[in-house]
């Protein structure tokens, strides 16, 4: 009868479909289990290694003359195909017996368990633990696919249409959330993967000593009190504004810059490019727009890299081209006018407080411009920069409502004491830090309960482009005091006391805490 034929055949496809399911999980877990175990290898690529190894020179040379940098890739969807068809064939056994398909699917990881042991570099347990992870986790999936599969042949006629539909649907769903299960779980363990990659990678860089070093910071920059913010902010602590969800991991060696469109000379730098170009170390402030009165998204480092005119002039950039659009691997982009990018200041930066740029501030490489906010200037994991117009295309904040150029508002900030401190009376000190890069900063004021504004005792100037610190000794008297403060920057402007949110360009208004002196 056709219609049974046409049954059984179904059954078998399902079956199949069900060994393919549950092997992708077996792999998957197997992935996952790889990345985040020290010492875990992928069994996947394991095997694609042992390939390399037994195949024949000329064919090799040939694959590589045939597919070039592809061959990698090109081999692992091989491995992916070969293995999704030995999970049909497990899937076709488990109809007999899944017992005997579990079998095969433990037999198939470790065939990737011996691969992966030959790898001197891989821990053995981490290995066998991601084999038989996957192996119990595919086993699992592989059973309970099976039992969820539409009924056999002969039973199926016994039952009713509507619910040979549901068991059918049922399956389907299982197989979906198994190929979800699987992606999701590879997707992890190779993220994870990658980033140790990239993190071995960065910890053994060492930059080239600067051609141009800053010169060491002066000691009466740095006020020693407790709770002052520090002169420099340590990596660590450096505040971090993402639009991507998972930090970008950029191997250096398959990176590179790429400078475009309106210059005489587009061309691209790799990594080891801009090493070997004469690097500049300087210290810069950066902030962001999103920066609250009195708030911590602002920061202070030593950055090393190569100064953005030297790349522009070497391009050579064509009249007309007003905005520098830069591009990141994430997709984020920002621009800002070409005669600021043409100034001295502006870095493609390599390294921040004398190491590699970490990973969550942009290794290898990022922009940092002097006087502008990070949204509109500063891209980390840089991949390429632009010489176009404003009309051409905006960077990414622009549309969501925020201004189209971002120069960084001079602010001042109160670090001691933190408001709502509760103080004794006599000598107390209050100090803070307080930027207005490029213009720098030539007074601080502060002023208790509304009273007169008092000019309080600057520390020696690190640079224009940087904060610089501040303090004032106060004679506290018992009772709930006020503290404001404000800034003047190099060009004599005082800020304003009138309160800006922080869209569309940067809040303005005094910081001002409050206190109670207690006897
Ligand atoms: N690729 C990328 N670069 C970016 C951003 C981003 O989200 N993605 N944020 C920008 C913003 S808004 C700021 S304020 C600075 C912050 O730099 P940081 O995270 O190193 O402190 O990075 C800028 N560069
Ligand atoms: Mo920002």
């Amino acid at each position: 009868m056709p219609d049974a034929d046409a049954r059984a055949f179904a059954a078998r496809r399902e079956s199949a479909v069900a060994g393919i399911a549950a092997t992708a999980v077996a792999l998957g877990i197997s992935e996952l289990l790889a990345g985040i175990l020290p010492g875990g290898r992928s069994l996947v690529e394991a095997v694609g290694d042992s390939v390399i190894d037994v195949v024949p020179g000329w064919l090799e040379r040939a694959a590589i003359a045939l597919l070039g940098t592809a061959d990698k890739p090109v081999l692992i969807v091989g491995i992916l195909l070969v293995s999704m068809l030995v999970g049909a064939g497990l899937g076709l056994l488990a109809r007999r017996s899944v017992a005997l398909a579990s079998i095969g699917l433990a037999l198939f990881a470790v065939l990737g368990v011996a691969a992966a042991l030959g790898d001197e570099r891989s821990a053995a347990w981490a290995v066998v633990t991601s084999g038989v992870g996957g192996a119990v986790a595919g086993i699992a999936a592989l059973t309970l696919l099976m039992r969820a599969a539409p009924a056999p042949v002969k039973s199926r006629q016994e039952t009713a249409p509507g619910e040979a539909g549901a068991g059918r649907r049922g399956f389907l769903q299982l197989v979906a959330v198994a190929a979800a299960v699987a992606g999701a779980a590879a997707a992890a363990g190779r993220w994870v993967t990658s980033s140790q990659r990239v993190e071995e990678l960065r910890s053994v860089l060492r930059l080239p000593t600067p051609a141009t070093p800053a010169p060491p910071a002066p000691p009466e920059a740095e006020l020693a009190l407790a709770g002052l913010t520090p002169l420099f902010t340590d990596n660590d602590e450096f505040f971090r504004i993402d639009t991507a969800l998972s930090i970008p991991q950029v191997d250096p060696e398959q990176w590179s810059l790429e400078i475009s469109g309106m210059v005489e000379r587009p061309f691209t730098l790799t990594y080891e490019d801009l090493l070997a170009m004469p690097q500049v170390e300087s210290d810069i402030t950066l902030a962001c727009v999103s920066n609250e009165v009195g708030g911590n998204l602002v920061g202070n480092a030593r950055w090393q890299g190569v100064p953005l005119r030297t790349i522009l002039e070497q391009a050579g950039v064509q009249e007309g081209a007003t905005q520098l659009l830069s591009r990141s691997v994430d997709g984020f982009t920002a621009g800002f006018p070409v005669a600021l990018a043409m100034e001295d200041g502006p870095l493609v930066a390599l390294g921040m407080n004398g190491e590699p740029l970490p990973t969550v501030h942009g290794f290898p490489a990022r922009l940092v411009v002097p006087g502008l906010y990070g949204y509109v200037s500063a891209t980390k994991w840089l991949s390429a920069i632009e010489l176009t117009t404003f009309e051409a295309e905006a960077g990414y904040w622009i549309p969501r409502g925020w201004s189209r150029e971002g120069p960084i508002k001079t602010q001042s900030r109160i670090d001691v004491p933190p408001t709502a401190s509760v103080l004794k009376p006599g000598r107390q000190a209050i100090a803070g830090v307080a930027w207005a890069p490029t213009r720098g900063i030539e007074a601080v004021e502060i002023s208790i309960d509304e009273g007169p504004w008092q000019e309080v005792t600057l520390a020696a100037s690190l640079d224009v482009d940087t904060w610089r610190q501040w303090f004032y000794e106060w004679d506290a008297t018992p009772g709930p005091h006020w503290i404001s403060v404000r800034a003047s920057d190099g060009l004599g402007e005082t800020q304003t006391d009138e309160r800006a949110p922080v869209a569309p360009d940067g809040a303005t208004g005094h910081h001002r805490v409050q206190v109670r002196v207690v006897d």
